[in-house]
């Protein structure tokens, strides 16, 4: 049997459990508001959310994970295209939504419940086995539509513990962050995590470095946040002695779903006295390494493979690499109660994801460092973006670059961005060499279809694409174009 929640079955508390913006609940009214919501949902299969930044999407994900069943996370920016191929995919009975908040075509023939946050539900029983599938949340590949990752309760779990060894999480701790709620960093580390410690968390709604201030200075210990966060904060630190001195009192602060660099790890390092931490995962294996509370913290590296996390760099061919010499490059693979199940429906893609021995190929290049701690150099997929911690294929925005009528060809890259880490550029033949279709135009087209993340933020005119003698698009040669 596996429990998520202890604090939530077992005689809660009236402590605060969660916040967000003037809205809060304790854990007896949570425990109570995510029991209406698991009285309706369960026996049921799978079970969409809308996950907008509130109080109502950390209450249905709660009551659905109570009750067993397994939660399909749906990011409410996301264009008709993609909401479709989630929803058709991932054929959810029923969408839990804010009351009065409208929900898109493409749901329109789904059952809908209203969460209602202040509900007055039997306290749940949880009783579900550790593989059963507790979120169903979906990821971009280098081509083709996003995939469902199936994450089983066990590796929330696992994930979860594995942090509180890390950085000494504990019940004491206040987190807050601006994170959506609609993929692992800030639906499972920043909303999950709290509760299953007992702690609380403060969300912003939308991240602010006014609001990191205001938090922190008013009984938040923990940060969690994205490199473009910390980039923002960099940047804000130096005219504002409010902001430096709530870094400077915080517990920790943490970085992840993409590299932070070192030139603002060290100027927040600079300018308050705190180091960030770094954890990398992914959404496939949630957190494999990270630098832990008790240690030091340097820029660059992600630290050290966490409990229960078996991790070794490999050769081209699958060698494994034992040397500690922070020069050797290899592939990141992983192996542990961390890691999701399968893709949804995409036996093909799961196959091709694992070695015969059970690792996860991450398509991560690192090197570890003599003490054993990791720092990731790269990543094997040219066609991965990684943009304000998104991650992108460039394939999807190429597809739905070819639907617009003014455009012949498309190819898709990421470019350095001191902001967003990585920027995505659409480099396009026109169909009409003498109207050639703008920035402004492109990006709606494809926040409208994929979702306003995806949207190119650069586009670039070409005469003919460069291509091999096979016929396919040479991006490298797309830099120098
Ligand atoms: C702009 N907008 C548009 C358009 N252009 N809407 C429609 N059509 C357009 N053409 C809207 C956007 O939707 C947004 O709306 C606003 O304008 C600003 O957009 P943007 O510039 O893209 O956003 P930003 O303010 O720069 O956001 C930066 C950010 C964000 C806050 C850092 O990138 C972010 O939240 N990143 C977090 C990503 C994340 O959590 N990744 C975790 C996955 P509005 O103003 O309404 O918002 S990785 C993971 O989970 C693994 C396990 C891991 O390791 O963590
Ligand atoms: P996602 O598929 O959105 O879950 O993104 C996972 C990817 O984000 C990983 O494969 C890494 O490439 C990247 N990532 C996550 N955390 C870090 C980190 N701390 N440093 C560098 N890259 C990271």
């Amino acid at each position: 049997m596996s429990r998520l929640f202890p604090s939530l079955t077992d005689d809660p508390v009236a402590q605060e459990a969660l916040r967000f913006g003037d809205r809060s609940l304790t854990y007896r009214r949570l425990a109570a508001a995510a029991g209406a919501v698991g009285a309706r949902v369960r026996g049921r299969q799978r079970v969409a959310v809308w996950a907008t930044p509130t109080l109502e999407t950390a209450v249905a994900v709660v009551g659905t994970l109570l009750a067993g069943v397994a939660a399909v996370p749906l990011n409410p920016k996301a264009g008709e295209k993609e909401l479709g191929h989630i929803v058709g995919d991932s054929d959810p009975s029923v969408v839990l939504a804010a009351p009065g908040v409208e929900l898109p075509a493409a749901l329109a023939g789904l059952e809908r419940i209203d969460v209602d946050a202040d509900a007055d539900g039997p306290v749940p029983v949880e009783n579900a086995d550790e593989g059963d599938p507790a979120l169903i949340v979906y990821t971009s590949g280098t081509t083709g539509p996003p995939k469902g990752a199936v994450i089983p309760r066990r590796a929330v779990a696992a994930t979860l513990d594995a942090l509180t060894d890390a950085w000494q999480w504990t019940e004491r701790d206040v987190l807050v962050h601006g994170l959506p709620l609609f993929h692992v960093h800030g639906l499972v580390l920043g909303t999950l995590g709290p509760l299953r410690r007992g702690g609380s968390v403060r969300h912003l709604g939308r991240f602010s470095t006014e609001g990191v201030a205001r938090e922190l200075s008013d009984g938040a210990t923990m940060l969690f946040g994205v490199p473009t966060m910390y980039h923002r904060i960099a940047e804000a630190l130096p005219g504002d002695p409010a902001l430096v001195k709530a870094l400077a009192e915080a517990r920790l602060l943490v970085s992840g779903s993409a590299a932070l660099p070192v030139h603002d790890h060290e100027r927040i390092a600079a300018a308050t006295g705190r180091r960030v931490v770094e954890r990398y995962g992914m959404t496939e294996t949630l957190m494999n390494t990270s630098v832990r509370a008790d240690g030091e913290a340097r820029s660059g590296t992600v630290g050290v493979p966490l409990p229960g996390v078996e991790l070794r760099l490999v050769e081209e061919d699958g060698t494994p690499i034992t040397a500690l010499d922070g020069e050797t490059v290899g592939e990141i693979q992983v192996r542990g109660p961390n890691l999701f199940t399968e893709y949804l429906n995409r036996p093909d893609a799961t196959a091709a994801a694992f070695t015969a021995d059970g690792f996860f190929r991450t398509g991560d290049m690192a090197v570890r460092d003599p003490d054993g701690s990791v720092r990731i150099v790269g990543r094997k997929a040219t066609d991965l973006i990684k943009s304000g911690g998104y991650k992108i294929g460039a394939g999807e925005i190429e597809n739905a670059l070819l639907e617009h009528p003014a455009v012949r060809e498309a190819a898709v890259t990421g470019e350095p961005d001191a902001d967003l880490g990585e920027r995505i550029v659409a480099w396009i033949v026109p169909a009409d060499p003498q109207s050639p279709p703008g920035l402004q135009e492109l990006a709606d087209h494809v926040a409208r279809r994929l979702a306003p993340h995806k949207r190119p933020r650069a586009v670039r005119i070409l005469d003919v694409m460069p291509r091999n003698d096979m016929g396919k698009i040479m991006k490298r040669a797309l830099g120098s174009a």
